[in-house]
């Protein structure tokens, strides 16, 4: 068995988008494209002597492919220790976890996250960093430049490493440590939450469905909430992950959970529903009738935070990415907390929650997370939810409602346009900047413009400075519209709109959400040529 170095050539496209480089699987297949964006890690990690990382991933088409090549490509690069979720599968929270809690230099993810699987389906690779989270810019921007300029990877000729039995292998001399995947992160949840109170919950006689969208969180679901807190087996659905996620698409959200939501909304729905995604650090949480927008989700958990034991001193901080609905701001403001908006994508909250200035984070995508680890987290804003219900005895209904009559309502919908073609997409987001100088102060439909910018946001704690993150239009009575371009795509241009109205009239908290914003629809479309410039009447996808 010996270290190769084998010549190559740089891939066009490897720089990471919002989180990490995402591709379709057939990419990912050519000969180099994975190795390549490896070796690019390593050279931008320096020497590995005496170094953990961690490696784990969704279990998507070519998650096991790809897991022996980075174990040989590690080995090669003189890692002292790589632990690895056994059957190679760690959730995106979980490889957090244990990143924090074994004290590893980093982790390598490997997902696509709610985007489809399978072989013609989509696959993923990003770096975490020590503090558990994913890399900064200036570190995804080094990886990126080393994949423009690199002429060789170094990997291991060694035959596969087994991933299914839990123990310590050698490969090359670097230590391969197969871990059980669920036990740190079920061992942090016990720690953060009332186990106690949702036991009893499910003793007296609680019913819930979580839909494990045949994606990662199925085993940490089973594992958690049907073993050790006594929920009746078949509580989790679609709890085993599958290649291609048995060919749904797992992101969570009233239109791919439609059977979840279409069983919340029946005679026979149980007490309460969520969902997670491929790689587990996205959440749904649906009542009877009701499925929670993520923004408001966020706010809920943040008013009622020192329910949970790990929260009960209180929380320090909220930070929003700056589409998502300004709930959690009202929540911040009456907590006599501060409250930050920062650009879409995980990674800005790392320094935020490292310095100690917040707590909980979330975004409009269907994420929520706080400061036990550097990731949003699926499993956890469900554990989170079932504390709030167990120690109340309110189901989620009265929640929101109660929420709503204190705060007011933020109507909130996100309408994307997907795989648009991407010079249309380009040219409507620069003309649409071209306008905003004279946007302030003007009325549209109704509405008075405050304020008309392309986001930029400096990190308060170092100083950097991350600009074009969306165009915002804010109304002078809160409401907004905001666009941007996805940056997890892998097919043309995704154009995603942002919309949001706030009400704080409860005898007005009752309306059907597109009704309630279809002024604000209206203004989006004409300001921005939508149509005429896509060709799109509609909307891909609703939420
Ligand atoms: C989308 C969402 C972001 C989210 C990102 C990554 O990005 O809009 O809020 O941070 O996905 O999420 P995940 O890790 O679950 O894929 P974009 O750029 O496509 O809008």
């Amino acid at each position: 068995m010996t270290i190769q170095t084998v010549a190559t050539t740089p891939f066009a496209g490897q720089r990471p988008g919002t989180s990490g480089l995402r591709k379709k699987v057939t990419e990912f297949q050519q000969p180099g494209y994975l190795e390549n964006f490896v070796e690019a890690i390593f050279l931008t990690l320096g020497d590995c002597s005496g170094r953990t990382l961690v490696l784990g991933g969704d279990g998507r088409y070519f998650n096991r492919d790809a897991i022996q090549t980075i174990l040989h490509m590690a080995a090669a690069h003189g890692v002292a220790r790589m632990l690895v979720g056994r059957g190679g599968i760690l959730s995106t929270p979980a490889v957090s976890c244990v990143i924090r809690k074994h004290g590893a230099f980093g982790g390598i993810v490997l997902s696509a996250s709610h985007n489809p699987g399978g072989p013609d389906g989509d696959f993923g690779i990003k770096y975490n960093i020590e503090n558990g989270g994913p890399a900064p810019e200036k570190v995804t921007e080094a990886i990126f430049a080393h994949t423009q300029t690199l002429s060789a990877y170094r990997i291991s000729d060694a035959p596969p490493v087994n991933l299914d039995e839990i123990g310590t292998t050698s490969l090359e001399g670097m230590q391969v440590e197969v871990i059980d995947p669920v036990a740190d992160y079920a061992e942090l949840m016990g720690r953060l939450f009332d186990f106690d109170a949702i036991r009893a919950l499910f003793k007296r006689g609680f019913t819930m469905k979580f839909d494990g969208m045949s994606a990662v969180s199925g085993p940490y679901a089973r594992a958690i909430i049907e073993g050790v807190l006594g929920a009746p087996a078949g509580t989790v659905i679609n709890g085993e992950p599958l290649e291609d996620f048995g060919g749904h698409h797992p992101d969570p959200n009233p239109v791919n959970a439609a059977e979840l939501v279409a069983l919340m909304n029946g005679p026979d729905a149980p007490d309460f529903g969520a969902a997670s995604d491929g790689d587990g650090d996205r959440n749904m949480i649906v009542g009877r009738g009701i499925a929670v927008t993520p923004s408001d989700s966020l706010a809920i958990i943040a008013a009622n935070a020192t329910l949970a034991p790990g929260y009960a001193a209180g929380i320090k901080g909220i930070a929003r990415s700056m589409p998502t609905s300004t709930a959690a701001d009202r929540v911040a403001e009456a907590l006599g907390i501060s409250c930050f908006e920062t650009p879409t994508g995980w990674k800005y909250f790392g320094n935020l929650m490292d310095a100690g200035m917040v707590t909980l984070c979330g975004e409009e995508s269907y994420g929520t997370g706080s400061s036990h680890v550097r990731e949003k987290d699926g499993l956890w804003a469900v554990l989170f939810w079932l504390n709030l219900l167990a120690v109340t005895g309110k189901p989620v209904e009265q929640f929101v409602a109660e929420h709503w009559a204190r705060f007011g309502r933020n109507y909130y919908s996100r309408h994307d346009y997907e795989a648009v073609d991407a010079t249309a997409a380009d040219a409507m987001m620069a003309a649409l900047c071209a306008k905003l100088p004279k946007l302030a102060g003007q009325t549209l439909g109704g509405y008075r413009v405050a304020l008309a910018d392309d986001f930029v946001y400096t990190d308060p704690v170092d100083g950097s400075v991350a600009s074009k993150q969306g165009v915002r239009i804010v109304m002078s009575d809160g409401s907004r519209i905001v666009f941007r371009l996805s940056g997890t795509g892998t097919e043309g241009a995704t154009i995603r709109v942002y919309l949001e109205r706030y009400e704080a009239d409860p005898a007005r908290h009752h309306l059907e959400t597109q009704q309630a914003l279809s002024g604000l629809v209206a203004i989006a479309d004409g300001v921005s040529e939508l149509r005429q410039r896509t060709g799109r009447q509609r909307p891909s996808v609703i939420t």
